[in-house]
């Protein structure tokens, strides 16, 4: 089947290198930073996805799991795919440093990836205007769907094989030039793109994030244990926290970064200019007990397009509970939970109590 565009007769092998050409051309412009193409054999990730889903590795993300093939035939997601366009957008916005952040158990440590707008709603919106150009470019192409973190796909492998990075041993896609502050979004296309070659990977002997994983979830490299992963109990988690790992949480309330923070390659990462991703509502320095205190209403209209929402009022109470359990010992600290327990659900005065538990016994030990 021959494209036909008004200028440029796709597909023989050059002009589908031009488009190529072009779709990285403009997806710079669209404000990515950079952009691969790779085909549909997921082969190999397939298999390592069963056995991280074999091992229960997933927790109650049952949704990883539920679209059959979908999620590694990318053809079966979307019929005519014939190769996928990864795009990287970094999201390291300027603040305070996050490890001054975790080492002041009064603030509260929200996620990088959380602290301005959902990056959904910008990813998806610049990936369907990328999409838009492609089938401007070609006539009859008829497809071209993006996606970002909002469907059945494997996001990092086809990132990986599309030359963007290599999966670290944290199993996040890892840039030389950039580290692994970046968020990965794709389109599904019926083009025969040239394909681009997946990079080498440059983790070597280097365990850093293995070690500094407050939780132990990254049980081997390139195995996360989501069950373990605060990153799971603080967000995707709707029922308690394990209480094993309470402590271990500090003060890190919506996600975690810690894998991050301390990877050697992202002393390469670039702060973004984009100011969907700068802190809002001064999140990146927030007092935990001023947190603690914003009412419902204050959390939605203070949540409103913001991935934070994700985990909802409730998730919101609970982890700040707890990160204030692990925080100084005061009056002012035992006021504020002593005020929320009379009104709060079960889940909410259970780790209430906890963290008054916490409280009492470092006070004792201290007196
Ligand atoms: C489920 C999920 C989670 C879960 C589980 C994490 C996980 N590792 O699976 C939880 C809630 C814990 C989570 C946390 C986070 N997530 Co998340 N998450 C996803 C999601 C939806 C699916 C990931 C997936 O496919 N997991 C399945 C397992 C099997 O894959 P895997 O763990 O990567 O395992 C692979 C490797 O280990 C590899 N492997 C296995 N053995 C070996 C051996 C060798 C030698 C090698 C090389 C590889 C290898 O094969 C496995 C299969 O590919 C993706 C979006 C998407 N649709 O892809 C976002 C995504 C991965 N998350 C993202 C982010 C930003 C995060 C957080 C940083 C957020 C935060 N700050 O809290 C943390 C980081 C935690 C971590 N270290 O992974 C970004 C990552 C961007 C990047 N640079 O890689 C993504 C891509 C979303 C996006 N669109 O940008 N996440």
């Amino acid at each position: 089947m021959s494209h036909k565009r008004l200028d440029i007769d796709y597909p023989c092998a050059m002009n589908m290198q031009r488009l190529a050409d072009n779709i990285r051309h403009w997806a710079l412009e669209l404000g990515f930073q950079d952009v691969g193409i790779a085909d549909t054999d997921l082969t190999l990730a397939s298999e390592r996805l069963q056995t991280w889903l074999n091992a229960g590795h997933h927790a109650d993300m049952d949704w990883m799991h539920q679209h059959g093939d979908k999620r590694t035939h990318p053809a079966q997601l979307e019929p005519g795919t014939l190769r996928v366009i990864s795009a990287r957008m970094d999201y390291l916005p300027a603040g305070r440093d996050p490890q001054d952040v975790l080492n002041d158990p009064a603030k509260a440590y929200i996620s990088r990836y959380a602290l301005g707008r959902d990056y959904h709603k910008l990813m998806r919106k610049r990936l369907a205007r990328l999409a838009e150009r492609i089938r401007e470019a070609v006539a009859d192409s008829e497809l071209a769907r993006a996606f970002v973190d909002s469907a059945p796909v494997m996001e990092k492998p086809l990132a990986e094989k599309a030359g963007l990075g290599w999966q670290g041993k944290h199993t996040l896609l890892i840039n030389r030039q950039a580290g692994s502050w970046f968020f990965i979004g794709e389109i599904y296309t019926d083009l025969a793109l040239p394909t681009d070659s997946s990079g080498s990977a440059h983790c070597g002997s280097c365990t850093t994030c293995m070690q500094v994983c407050p939780t132990d979830a990254i049980v081997a490299p390139y195995q996360l244990d989501a069950r373990k992963c605060i990153s799971w109990f603080t967000i995707e988690n709707r029922g308690a926290i394990p209480e094993s790992l309470r402590a271990a949480m500090g003060n890190r309330i919506f996600g975690c970064d810690d894998c991050q923070i301390f990877c050697p390659w992202n002393r390469y990462a670039q702060i973004t200019g984009e100011d969907d991703f700068q802190p809002r509502h001064d999140l990146d320095n927030a007092d935990l007990l001023t947190l603690f205190c914003w009412s419902e209403d204050e959390f939605l209209e203070r949540t409103a397009g913001s991935a934070i929402r994700r985990t909802g009022y409730q998730g919101w109470l609970r982890n700040l509970a707890v990160a204030i359990g692990n925080g100084p010992a005061t009056a002012a600290a035992r006021d504020v939970l002593e005020r929320r327990l009379p009104g709060a659900s079960d889940l909410v005065a259970e780790h209430i109590r906890w963290a008054l538990e916490q409280l009492s016994a470092r006070a004792d030990s201290a007196r």
